[in-house]
């Protein structure tokens, strides 16, 4: 790895870049490569490859287990999940969600004729603002869909005491909080049901993947049904559905990444405290805490980048690209400025003065197995000269 000292050493000013490959956000953390091939080798003697095998069921059993939660409904993706969910809850009309979040949220609305409305955020936590929740509600809301953003909580309590008072549905998108707690209970038992991400990129993956848990019998009774056409025995049809089944293969994947999770967790809490560690001395950076005292799992290493610094976000941006550290400026520019909201609700960012600012100010970092403190110092230094060099 290439030492970085002055602004002349940084590749956006032409010299080579400090990591020969790319440092991508969501490289995939890979569990025992040979316990998966046993489990491969299985699913083909046993050639039953979809449609409920039992290595789904076995992943699911683990899930609810590791969540506290009555029900895990394994599907192929996070987003099939939400759009299974937001169905079988019966969500119509207007959805409040926040715009600072995946667009995955907001088009899982969409794809099925439910308007997404977009409330603003709370600038400190990034999570949905209560306050802008309330003054988002019309005659038309049906729900409400809390995003835990980065992994930490919605203000789930808060949420839950609106959607009481105004006859609200509530379910959260929990696709970045897998293992995550708050207030003493696992992430997955808040709401009418929460949405699971198992996608290549989250820190537990399941090469693509989803679920939707919860503590509600007949809901999850409803999800089973909708995952598989609506089958409840050979050609008998009880339900609209549609094919949101996840398959042997990627549940194989789940039940040996599931092995490593703590050792992952812990993989990336050094990686943060390393981070933690190399910001403080680097001026207008602000690391967002993850450490809220309970278990969390660091998955996403989120910095803003204040007005008080001398770079822009842009220019840290571009000096990390070039250098080969592959940052992300997640959720960018928000779901409001994406098609087709832009087109749909051309002034929706008038309500939004809090995703704006923050959706402009968010660097994310690489962090996973593949990174190492050395590596992490190297990204810092990066961000450090060239803000040095802007002042
Ligand atoms: N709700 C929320 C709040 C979400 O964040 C997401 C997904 C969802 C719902 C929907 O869940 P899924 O339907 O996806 O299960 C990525 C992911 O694709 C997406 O799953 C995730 N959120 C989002 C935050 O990030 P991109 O387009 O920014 O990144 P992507 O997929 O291009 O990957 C980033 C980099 O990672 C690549 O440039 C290279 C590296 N990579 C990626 C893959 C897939 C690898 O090294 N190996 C790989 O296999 O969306």
């Amino acid at each position: 790895m290439k030492v970085i000292q002055t602004a002349q050493d940084l590749a956006v000013n032409g010299a080579a870049p400090a990591f020969d490959e790319p440092l991508h956000v969501g490289r995939p953390n890979m569990g025992d490569r040979a316990a998966f091939m046993q489990y491969a080798n299985d699913i083909f003697d046993r050639r039953w490859l979809s449609n409920n095998g039992p290595l789904v069921q076995q992943f699911e059993r683990e899930i609810e287990a590791h969540l506290g939660v009555k029900h895990c409904v394994a599907m192929c993706n996070g987003t099939i999940a939400l759009e299974i969910a937001i169905r079988a809850l019966g969500m119509d009309g207007e959805v409040i969600v926040p715009s600072y979040t995946f667009v995955a949220t907001a088009h899982a609305l969409q794809w099925q004729s439910v308007t997404p409305v977009f409330a603003d955020i709370d600038p400190v936590t990034h999570q949905l603002s209560p306050d802008a929740v309330r003054s988002m509600i019309t005659p038309r809301t049906s729900g409400i869909i809390g995003v835990h953003l980065w992994g930490r909580a919605a203000p789930v309590r808060e949420l839950q005491n609106i959607a009481d008072e105004h006859g609200l549905k509530l379910m959260f998108d929990a696709a970045h909080a897998f293992s995550c707690m708050h207030q003493g209970r696992m992430i997955g038992n808040f709401g009418a049901c929460e949405v699971l991400s198992f996608h290549a990129t989250k820190f537990f993956n399941t090469f693509e993947g989803g679920a939707v848990v919860t503590n509600d019998d007949e809901l999850a009774q409803t999800m089973r049904l909708m995952r598989n056409f609506g089958f409840a025995g050979f050609d008998r049809v009880i339900h609209p559905g549609t094919n949101g089944k996840m398959v042997e293969i990627n549940a194989a994947m789940g039940l040996v990444n599931l092995k490593s999770l703590d050792d992952v967790i812990a993989a990336n809490r050094r990686n943060y405290d390393t981070y933690r560690e190399a910001l403080r001395s680097v001026p207008g950076l602000r690391l967002l805490s993850m450490d809220t005292g309970e278990r969390h799992n660091y998955q996403y290493v989120v910095v803003e980048v204040g007005p008080d610094c001398a770079a822009t976000r842009d220019q840290l941006i571009e000096a990390l690209q070039a250098d080969n550290v592959m940052a992300r400026r997640y959720f960018w520019p928000g779901c409001h400025n994406m098609e087709p909201y832009r087109s749909l609700f051309p002034h929706a960012g008038l309500v939004l003065p809090h995703t704006g600012v923050v959706a402009a100010r968010v660097i994310v970092l690489p962090t996973g197995q593949t990174m190492d403190a050395e590596m992490i110092r190297t990204v810092v230094q990066i961000m450090r000269i060239c803000i040095a060099a802007a002042a």
